[in-house]
């Protein structure tokens, strides 16, 4: 939930325009002709007919301008010419480049979302600028279609996923072609396609070879109700979304990637990236180096004696070794069985079971109560000499460090609450500079080392600062043998499979003889799906694609042995690690991409999506391309250049008043426990707003409370674009969008604004060609004039020019639009409108509300599109 504060301006709802009469439905054919392009014929619009379709009445009374003929007509004209289509084999490659791109959606069931064009509209503005500053532009679009969403529906209604995919597939592409993007459709891919995922095998191959995918027994969410594993997203609360059964967590053959053998160079290269600061800090702690040291504890049994086991931890203040008053190893640790003797075995056994009920991030919580059992072991303190007790307890993870730990509760909370429960010793070794040593609770900040000196350890490090103390005893650890300096990263390898039908099949088999697991020969990509039509989970938790036996069942190419195929699928994540490759060349069938194309297009030089992705998707694909990198596939280190996050849209703005006992409305001012009261939603209508403040029009004393909130289907604020289109058109939708407010910003969605912006394109329309005709229908032609430009209209157009192009290239788009408005308020109050300054302001505004703007073009006399005119100087 986002709380708007009450101080954003006031836009009440604003009336329609007049009505206009019904307009005559006159249409006009015009000869058009295309130089260099296919030729194709334009229907112009003289008047507000739409060649005789009957519209409603009220739609034709609300449109300020006839949008509804002209925006079909350039989306169809822009389709028959391939305006926008990048050349391939005949590119010019002496001109500057530049490559755009939008996360490509995941194409749901729902449709597009009024957040989709928000970053597709600042995409489309920044390409149709730079075709226009003399780019070669790259615009693709895409669908990254695998996923879990198909195959639920796939169970829940036997519609196999590939028929929703291509329904929602289209769905989604004539939902962007509506809004006239000026994608290169010849470049769509899907993930879901044969000749896309191919590559996709063919990178787990590589990865393969390199040694960088291996299989290994990792837990995975298993519900034993519903006899399936889970995805994450798929259990809530510890138990499944379906049905609330209980999950638990369980050891499964997986396969992983070794993307931690890259984390050194994943954290490095961030830093010469142009990404947001926060975002770059995300996959900092993502990644998470920490330095310290490894070092080892003698296990001792409760008879005092050495039992010849070591065991290892990790630890990031070797300075406080002297306070380690116990060791913890996580319940999942492989060495514990060799830690638990037999009386405590069945005490441990149950804790075990109930630690794998937990998530990681239950069991990291610091607010949760800190659980263990005493593993019935002890362990030598290489510094003291002395014998600590070994816990067990999941608040140590397995697969972080070691999986063990030195647990000093004077100076880390976790270890302090833990010790407090369990009645375990509690030695201060640090203390803040200049205070005495009373104190309660754990103190974790840095300060002088105190109580740490043993002669027969050989170690005193009394006196000096915690840095200092660090480094004098990974000096010790590493001259004594019992540990040495660490770095280490919170990075984990990456599970990469999925037990679902939907995803890429991993192209391996295992041979049934031996279990061997053999790569298929490259030759034999892709290697496809097999039809199912039972999609429902085994029941036993091997995944649906077992079902499909003749398909499992093969034989080597190479051997001729039989043998079984992989039936695990590959998760959503892969085909996105690398769709932007592809776009450079996506028809090729030789290679991944082509090495000159690769080279021309890479890097991606803006990219532009949803903060969501800013960890993980990002950094797979960093990963990927850095593997393509060094197997010599592209030919940078980085993928993509520059990132933007575009803002959340939420819900148009809501008003709550506060109501006493007898329903008595309150000043939101006078409640001070806002639990007690009940709330009531005030419609728009009935709210004005007196200074900074929103009050009740019928009793201004009463102030409101304004906020809003994510869009969502429960709420009932979800905007549909398709109504706002059909409203209000296209260009009114791209351009209100954009003035909302800075891209990166999250706003709320206000229909009033959106009124504003269309009028404001009517505006412009009726200013280039002039007022209705008595019928409501607009003449031929425009009103503009030959005169020769006034310096006053110069210099008020070079204004309009030098703000619009600094605010695109910024970024800064909804002040680009501010500047248009200032140019057109100007413009009104001028006597002639001469042809040069309009064509220009035409061009500044073509990127923003491109069929307006290619109609009035066509109107002011040329014949072909506006799309590779030269932007304004
Ligand atoms: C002794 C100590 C004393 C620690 C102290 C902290 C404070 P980062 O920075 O996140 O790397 N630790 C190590 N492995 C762990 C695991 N598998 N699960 C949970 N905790 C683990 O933190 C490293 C610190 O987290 C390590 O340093 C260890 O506790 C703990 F005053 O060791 B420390």
């Amino acid at each position: 939930m986002f709380e708007i504060q009450s101080k954003q301006r006031f836009q009440p709802p604003l009336r329609f325009l007049p009505a206009s009469p019904t307009p005559s439905p006159s249409v006009l054919l015009l000869d058009l002709r295309f130089p260099c392009r296919r030729f194709s014929r334009v229907r112009c619009c003289s008047g507000g007919g739409n060649g005789g379709s009957a519209k409603p009445q009220q739609l034709q009374q609300r449109r300020a301008y006839p949008f509804d003929e002209i925006e079909p007509r350039w989306q169809r004209y822009w389709e028959e010419n391939r305006t926008f289509r990048t050349p391939d084999e005949d590119l010019d490659m002496s001109k500057p480049k530049c490559y755009i791109l939008d996360m490509f959606p995941y194409p749901s069931g729902a449709g597009l979302h009024v957040g989709h064009p928000l970053g597709y509209t600042a995409t489309d503005i920044l390409s149709r600028f730079k075709r226009m500053k003399g780019f070669n532009v790259l615009h693709p679009m895409g669908w990254d279609a695998f996923g879990l969403p198909a195959e639920q529906y796939a169970i829940e209604t036997g519609t196999h996923p590939k028929v929703t995919t291509i329904r929602n597939i289209d769905r989604f592409r004539s939902q962007l072609k509506l809004l006239g993007f000026s994608y290169d459709w010849d470049r769509e891919i899907s993930t879901t396609d044969p000749e896309y995922y191919k590559w996709t095998q063919w990178i787990f191959l590589q990865l393969l070879k390199r040694g960088l995918a291996y299989q290994a027994e990792v837990p995975v969410n298993w519900c034993p109700a519903l006899g399936t594993v889970l995805a994450n997203e798929e259990v809530v609360d510890g138990v499944s979304e379906r049905g609330g059964f209980p999950v638990i967590r369980k050891p499964m053959r997986q396969w992983m990637l070794k993307i931690t053998s890259y984390s050194e160079r994943l954290l490095e290269d961030l830093d010469d990236l142009d990404w947001p600061e926060s975002i770059k800090e995300m996959q900092r702690n993502w990644i998470g180096r920490s330095e310290g040291a490894e070092l080892e504890f003698h296990v001792i049994g409760s008879d005092g004696q050495e039992r010849g086991i070591k065991l290892s931890v990790y630890t990031t203040r070797p300075d406080t070794i002297f306070g380690a008053t116990y060791l913890v190893v996580a319940p999942e640790h492989i060495s514990l069985a060799s830690l638990v003797p037999k009386e405590q075995e069945k005490q441990v056994e149950e804790y075990r079971e109930l630690a794998a009920r937990k998530s990681e991030l239950e069991r990291t919580d610091l607010q949760k109560e800190k659980t263990g059992v005493f593993s019935g072991s002890y362990a030598k303190n290489p510094a003291t000499g002395e014998s600590i007790p070994i816990w067990i307890a999941d608040y140590v993870l397995g697969s972080y460090g070691t999986g063990a730990i030195m647990a000093v509760p004077a100076h880390d909370s976790r270890d302090y609450e833990f010790a407090v429960k369990y009645d375990i010793p509690i030695i201060r070794v640090v203390e803040p500079a200049g205070t005495s040593s009373n104190f309660d609770g754990p103190y974790v900040d840095d300060g002088f080392v105190i109580n740490s000196s043993n002669m027969s350890s050989g170690l005193n490090i009394n006196g000096l600062t915690c840095k200092e103390a660090a480094t004098e005893v990974i000096d010790w650890l590493e001259r004594t043998g019992h540990g040495s300096k660490k770095v280490n990263y919170k990075l984990r390898d990456w599970l990469f499979a999925r037990q679902r039908y939907w995803g890429e099949p991993f192209p391996v088999i295992f041979l049934n003889e031996t279990g061997e697991l053999v790569p298929l020969p490259e030759s034999q990509l892709p290697l496809t799906l097999p039809e199912l039509d039972d999609f429902t989970p085994t029941g036993t938790g091997e995944p649906p694609l077992a079902k499909a036996k003749t398909w499992v069942n093969t034989i080597d190419p190479i051997s001729g042995k039989a043998a079984r195929r992989e039936t695990n699928t590959m998760p959503q994540w892969a085909g996105s690690c690398w769709y932007y490759l592809r776009f450079m060349d996506p028809k090729n069938s030789t290679a991944l991409v082509n090495k000159d194309k690769e080279r021309y297009w890479s890097p991606v030089d803006i990219y532009v999506g949803g903060a969501e992705h800013s960890v993980l998707h990002l950094l797979y694909a960093r990963f990927w391309h850095k593997v393509l990198y060094d197997i010599g596939v592209v030919s940078t280190i980085e993928p993509f250049r520059c990132l933007i996050n575009q803002g959340l849209i939420l819900g148009e703005v809501e008003y709550v008043a506060y109501k006493d006992a007898e329903g008595r409305l309150l000043s939101a001012d006078s409640v001070s426990d806002v639990g007690e009261y009940a709330q009531e939603r005030i419609p728009i209508e009935k709210v004005t707003k007196a200074g900074d403040f929103y009050v009740l029009k019928d009793d201004l004393s009463i102030r409101l409370i304004s906020r809003s909130y994510k869009m969502s289907k429960s709420r009932g604020n979800v905007i549909n674009p398709d109504d706002v289109v059909s409203e209000y058109g296209a260009d009114s939708l791209r351009l209100y969008e954009m003035f909302m407010g800075p891209l990166r910003d999250s706003k709320a969605w206000s229909t009033g604004g959106i009124e504003g912006v269309h009028r404001f394109l009517a505006r412009i329309w009726r200013l280039v060609v002039g007022a209705p005709l008595p019928d409501g229908s607009y003449r031929e032609g425009t009103v503009v004039t030959d005169d020769k430009p006034t310096l006053e209209q110069l210099r008020a157009l070079h204004k309009c020019i030098d703000k619009v192009s600094e605010e695109i290239q910024e970024t800064r788009f909804n002040t680009g639009i501010s500047a248009m408005m200032e140019f057109i308020n100007a413009a009104y109050k001028w006597d002639n409108h001469p042809k040069p300054i309009m064509e220009a302001f035409i061009l500044l505004l073509s990127p923003y509300a491109p069929h307006m703007a290619e109609e009035l073009w066509f109107r002011l006399g040329h014949s072909s599109s506006l799309a590779y005119e030269n932007f304004p100087e």
